[in-house]
């Protein structure tokens, strides 16, 4: 299990009201004891934005979450907690403030050949595919293409001395410690074409220089560790997951809100199979990175209208499908939280570790609106019961924690019963089932003896499980 951290908004070491390396550091124990076994650490490379998607310097660590040293010292710490770390790089673009960039506005070489510019008027009629926005912004007498808008310029893979200094760049944060990255926006290396002037995303030219890049990083860490962000169906997701290892299953993430959303058990058979098919048999080439949010979605209980029955539900069913899952910082706390693209800080409030907002560690980066103080969604407020949300929340994330060998699980059976939906996994001698109730009554259905109890409620008298609303039986 992973968890993904936003670091300006988790724990502050300095006191400056920004989350760094040092406060995560004094953390590190808490994540163990959520059943952690990774960190998916947003990107901490120098840049002048909130979110650090846009860097100015690939080869160091934002002054303001600390330094290599205090870099060292948290990977040395998260490996001492047997914790793995992982990078999110984002190579697919730069900074405009990237002297890679500001070089290039000047001709010089090779940095005039490390994006792209426009060669013929009718390309500006080119869009962003999902959502149709320009592509190309005017600077000078020319333009650059920025397909992620006009403060993140485009890199052109086209030249060769760029792969070079890729190698160079995964090589630099490997010999630092980090056990592999989250290579951001996977499918956009290649995504223009000359030919046809339009945004098309060149799926082939993607793998090659993947593969090129992964096997330049397995060659200084044989284990290393890649995740892959396409975030497209399925079909999509299965070509480029091979080559990483592990691919994000943006797909299983809609199939289970949704279908929790429409409480309908025939809706999560369909889309499972459709997004699961490899864990349907043995011979697989990759794992799924299964999650239900991101820090590019709305947070899980604001997806659920607040209902944090149907919020655990969710995690439920997360931490019994095969592969790794990832989650999003502060879901545990039921943070809540909406996506917004043009201003997507919202669901990256800080972490609130006091009920009263303030104390050691908190971060103060940015005002708090949907979690505020008093609204008992504090870790401090959270850790005096055992029913709480988190603790709630933890013991879900334990259960998987003591299964490891559902990451390579098989799925055997997947079916409705009295209206329960029934998923049947196994592993050599292994075998576990699992009954949801996706629904808002209580259900009653023939099931064997259940032993855990992972959300919700349930009583079996004589092989009859009654399983209350959204609720989740074990029978192992
Ligand atoms: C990554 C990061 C994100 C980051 C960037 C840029 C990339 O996680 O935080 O932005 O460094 C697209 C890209 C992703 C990208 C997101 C934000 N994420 O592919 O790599 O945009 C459709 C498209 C997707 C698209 C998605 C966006 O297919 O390509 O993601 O919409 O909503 C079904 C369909 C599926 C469809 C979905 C959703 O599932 O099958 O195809 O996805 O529905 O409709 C950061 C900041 C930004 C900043 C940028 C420079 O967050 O604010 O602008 O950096």
């Amino acid at each position: 299990m992973y968890y993904e951290l936003f670091l300006r908004s988790f724990a502050d070491g300095n006191g400056d009201g920004i989350g760094d390396l040092r406060g995560a550091t004094e953390k590190l124990d808490y994540l163990s004891s959520l059943g952690m076994d990774g960190i998916w650490l947003l990107p901490i490379m120098s840049s002048p934005s909130y979110h650090g998607y846009t860097v100015t310097d690939f080869y160091n660590v934002n002054a303001i979450y600390g330094d290599i040293k205090d870099l060292r010292l948290f990977l040395a710490e998260a490996h001492k907690r047997d914790l793995k770390v992982i990078l999110d790089l984002p190579l697919n673009h730069t900074s405009t403030n990237h002297e890679w960039f500001l070089r290039a506005l000047n001709g010089e070489k090779p940095y005039s050949e490390w994006y792209l510019w426009l060669e013929d008027e009718s390309w500006l009629r080119a869009r962003r595919p999902w959502d149709r926005q320009q592509v190309w912004t005017p600077i000078a007498n020319t333009f650059y293409y920025s397909l992620f808008g006009p403060g993140s310029p485009d890199l052109n893979y086209d030249s060769e001395s760029l792969w070079h200094e890729c190698r160079n760049i995964l090589s630099f944060w490997l010999s630092l410690g980090f056990d592999g990255f989250r290579f951001d926006a996977a499918k956009h290396i290649f995504d223009f074409s000359r030919e046809t002037g339009n945004c098309e995303y060149q799926h082939d030219r993607n793998i090659t220089f993947w593969s090129e890049m992964t096997s330049h990083s397995r060659k200084i860490n044989s284990e290393a560790i890649f995740v892959s962000e396409v975030w497209d169906d399925w079909e999509t997701v299965e070509k480029y997951s091979s080559t990483f290892g592990i691919g994000f299953n943006f797909p299983l993430s809609y199939v289970i809100k949704e279908a929790i959303e429409g409480r309908s058990v025939q809706k999560f058979i369909d889309g499972f199979r459709g997004t699961m098919p490899h864990y349907f048999n043995n011979n697989r080439t990759f794992e799924s990175g299964v999650f239900l949010t991101n820090h590019d979605m709305t947070r899980l209980v604001t997806v659920m209208d607040g209902n944090k029955d149907q919020a655990l539900f969710a995690l439920s069913i997360l931490m019994s499908v095969p592969g790794i899952p990832f989650m999003f910082y502060g879901e545990e706390l039921g943070m809540e939280g909406v996506y917004n693209e043009l201003f997507n800080e919202e669901q990256l409030e800080p972490f609130p570790w006091y009920e009263s907002g303030f104390g050691p560690g908190q971060t103060e980066w940015k005002a708090v609106d949907k979690n505020r103080p008093g609204m008992g969604r504090s870790y401090e407020k959270q850790s005096e019961s055992n029913e709480s949300f988190l603790s709630r929340f933890r013991r879900i994330l334990l259960f998987r924690k003591e299964r490891p060998w559902l990451r390579w699980a098989t799925v055997d059976n997947i079916w409705e019963e009295s209206g329960c939906l029934c998923l049947e996994l196994k592993q050599d001698e292994r075998k576990i089932s699992f009954i949801y109730n996706l629904s808002d009554s209580a259900r009653s259905l023939r099931t064997g003896e259940v032993v855990h109890i992972l959300t919700g409620s349930a009583t079996t008298v004589d092989k009859r499980t009654n399983l209350g609303a959204w609720s989740c039986a074990v029978v192992e």
